[in-house]
């Protein structure tokens, strides 16, 4: 299904300059000497150490896809068998125009930018990433959201005979994660494409995977083949395995523990084991923009 659909928006719009860094300012700040400090802002500036993008390698290769594995170097090992053309999205539930959209031509409607974003993994691991993507919210536009949706649920594929980790039932297949509308619709919520100016590997979620930067890495669900907009919070993946352990909201919160271990501080991938390790910031560092969703909430009992 072909659908046109013209943004009226530009990012500068929509979307607050220190939410985010341009791939191609960074680097052309970079050339001109320019502090990087000086063009992260606020979100950024937190962790200067954090502007510096993990490598592809490392991006690449430490991945979780239970799909394939529960180790880290599962997925790189054993994600190339899955297939990710022609791949279509079922848009359904409250929206104008439900139905099964082919992915190129979804991408042929949306504005695709480089975003590097702080990762945050509820292991207390982090990584910087620089993702290519559109706004989930121009998608849900595309679509049209109907009055009295609250939640956005996601799915990913499921097909045994390409993803031997589904053979087990470390999950209850397949891996599902829900956003609230607003958060969904809040412009640093991205769906992520590329990596590195190249398309996304599969380990990392290819073809389509859900980027919220204040979560927790698990709400990030990849390889998206349908989106529901629903009344109801939706079923969550890790909240159904283990509710006390893992949160509908998730959000990046280094007051509140996991009950296992901290999660006040996080080992940044890549830079030595003890060397780089930092106090995690709420919501990821990205509270300036995202503090607002949440008030009046009590986030030590929606985590
Ligand atoms: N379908 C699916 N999506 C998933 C997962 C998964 O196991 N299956 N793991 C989540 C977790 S726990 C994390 S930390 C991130 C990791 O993303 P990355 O491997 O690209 O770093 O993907 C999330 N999305
Ligand atoms: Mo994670």
């Amino acid at each position: 299904m072909a659908y046109r659909w013209t943004n009226t928006l530009t990012r500068a719009d929509t979307t607050p300059q220190s939410a985010f860094l341009n791939r191609r300012q960074l680097m052309a700040g970079a050339a001109a000497g320019a502090g990087l400090a000086a063009l992260g802002g606020p979100a950024l500036a937190a962790t200067d150490e954090g502007l510096k993008p993990n490598s592809w390698e490392e991006i690449t290769n430490y991945c979780n896809f239970y799909e394939f594995g529960t180790s880290k170097t599962d997925p790189a090992a054993h994600a190339g068998a899955m297939t990710t053309a022609p791949w279509s999205v079922m848009i359904d539930g409250l929206v104008d125009r439900p139905g099964a959209y082919d992915l190129g031509d979804i991408v042929d409607n949306m504005t695709l930018e480089e975003r590097i974003y702080r990762f945050r993994c509820v292991e207390a691991w982090s990584m910087v990433i620089p993702w290519t993507g559109f706004e989930l919210a121009d998608l849900l536009d595309m679509v049209g959201v109907q009055e009295g949706a609250r939640y956005v649920a996601f799915e990913t594929l499921n097909r045994p005979e390409e993803m031997p980790g589904t053979n087990y039932p470390v999950l209850d297949w397949p891996y599902r994660e829900g956003l609230r509308l607003d958060e969904a619709r809040h412009p640093l919520t991205i769906m992520a494409t590329g990596l590195y100016d190249r398309p996304l590997p599969n380990q990392n979620g290819a073809p389509l995977r859900l980027v919220v930067p204040w979560k927790y890495g698990f709400k990030s669900v990849k390889s998206i083949v349908r989106i529901t907009l629903t009344k109801d919070e939706p079923f969550a993946s890790w909240n159904q395995v283990n509710a006390r352990e893992y949160g509908f909201y998730s959000n990046v919160n280094p007051t509140v523990d996991h009950p296992r271990w901290s999660q006040a501080t996080e080992r940044l991938v890549g830079g030595g084991l003890f060397s780089r390790r930092q106090l995690t910031q709420m919501f990821n560092g990205y509270g300036d923009e995202v503090a607002a969703l949440y008030e009046g909430m009590d986030l030590a009992k929606q985590f």
